[in-house]
């Protein structure tokens, strides 16, 4: 494949590569080259989870335990093209997002005929090392999810390693079921070539506490003669240690779902399958602190295509946060994460790590994998209702306004 780049900026990304091949595992830290950057934050990743609001709620309307077990299989499978090709496919490559500052926001709903307002809450609950919390919640059907997450990176042959680092945990009230869910390793492809791209590998789990585990492998071009975007999922239950359905093909196409070995469904999650449009206030009426707002006038300059403004504008941000963090340590202070409170344990969360553990070393055989200690991500982050509440209520307001005050300064 010959390079999809041209001229200067050729030698420019000889450079980057070149630069990366020392890289230390920050990510936020790598300085790349005007045309691979992006202007979203990566604070707006968190609501590629909820682009087909209809398949988040479809596990609350079904009966039957182990139906709702792989309903919520088959959503998370329909969200890893969101979450991980979406760039490529809307910007012809993956980019390298604005790095979120401390306590950045990106607040927004799903407006569903059929599922109703979904909400969206993400927040910048650490800076070093960069950790983002979530919650999204659909009041009317039930059904909440939320989790945090930061990325270990490492650099080898003409490839960056990414690791994920943080659960997701969705609740399903009316069946008082949760699931946790672990978050896949991936790679970046085409650095040579000048176009990245992500591609999945190794393997994540969901477990239920109705007593349902699925075990999802991902492999890309190559693997064993394998297609680009491959996953293989197996749901078991825990009791019995019997295999009840698995899905499989390409994450970015089709999945066909099997009942042990039958086939029962195929569905297609290209073209026909449209994502469901976010709903975000227009930037005036944004909270300082929301994503959007306090980028704009870094997105207009990378939209300029002016690097030199970019810089000037980017640097506005990290300085002020520099200075409060300078603040802060002066004053014996944190800053009040707005919507998360990180916490040393979730005893639900450890009962389903323990059962999920026992499953793969007992009945499959297998080492468990996939979980951290919280240490990685500055602690163990949830949704804090009350601050929430707080905040909704206009008991805060005075708070709110003060935090918008530090960002405002730089940006405006
Ligand atoms: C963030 C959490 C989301 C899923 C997700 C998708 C793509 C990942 C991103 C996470 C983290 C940052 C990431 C990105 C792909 C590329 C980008 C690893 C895990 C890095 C920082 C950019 C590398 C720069 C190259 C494009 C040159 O739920």
């Amino acid at each position: 494949m010959a390079s999809a780049l041209t001229g200067s900026a050729k030698s420019t990304w000889a450079s980057f590569l070149k630069s990366i091949a020392s890289f230390n595992g920050d990510l936020a830290s790598m300085t790349a080259p005007p045309f691979i950057l992006s202007k979203t934050s990566l604070v707006e990743y968190s609501a590629y989870w909820t682009e087909h609001p209809k398949l988040f709620v479809a596990p609350a309307k079904e009966q039957d335990p182990e139906k709702r077990a792989l309903l919520v299989l088959k959503w998370f499978l329909s969200t890893l093209k969101q979450q991980y090709s979406s760039r490529s496919e809307k910007l012809g490559s993956e980019k390298k997002p604005l790095n979120p500052f401390l306590g950045e926001l990106f607040l927004g709903h799903w407006e569903d005929e059929e599922a109703g307002r979904t909400e969206l809450i993400s927040e910048q609950v650490s800076h070093h090392p960069p950790v983002t919390a979530y919650s999204i919640f659909n009041e009317k059907h039930g059904v909440k999810l939320q989790g945090y997450n930061g990325q270990k990176a490492g650099f080898a042959s003409m490839t960056i390693n990414v690791k994920q680092v943080g659960i997701a945990r969705l609740r399903l009230e009316k069946w008082d079921e949760e699931y946790l869910i672990t978050l896949p390793a991936l790679h970046i492809e085409g650095l040579v070539y000048g176009s990245p791209f992500v591609e999945l590998e190794k393997s994540t789990i969901i477990q239920s506490s109705s007593g349902f585990f699925a075990k999802i492998d991902y492999s890309g071009k190559g693997w064993v003669g394998g297609k680009s975007n491959s996953v293989s999922a197996e749901l078991y239950d825990n009791k019995t240690g019997k295999l009840l359905y698995t899905i499989s093909g390409q994450w970015t196409k089709e999945l066909v779902v099997k009942k042990v070995k039958t086939e029962v469904e195929r569905f297609e999650h290209g073209e026909k399958n449209p994502t469901t449009g976010l709903t975000i206030k227009p930037i005036e009426e944004q909270d300082p602190l929301e994503s959007r707002r306090a980028w704009a006038k870094v997105g207009a300059a990378i939209d300029k295509g002016d690097y030199d403004e970019t810089g000037i504008e980017k640097s506005k941000i990290e300085n002020a946060q520099r200075n409060l963090r300078k603040k802060e340590k002066e004053e014996g202070t944190t800053w009040e994460r707005r919507y998360f409170s990180a916490v040393d344990k979730v005893d639900d969360v450890d009962a389903l790590v323990e059962r999920a553990g026992k499953f793969m070393k007992g009945v499959l055989g297998i080492t468990p994998f996939c979980m951290d200690e919280p240490a990685k991500t500055n602690g163990v982050w949830v949704f804090d209702t009350k601050k929430y509440e707080d905040v909704v209520s206009g008991r805060k307001a005075e708070e709110v306004r003060r935090a918008g005050e530090t960002v405002l300064e730089a940006t405006e």
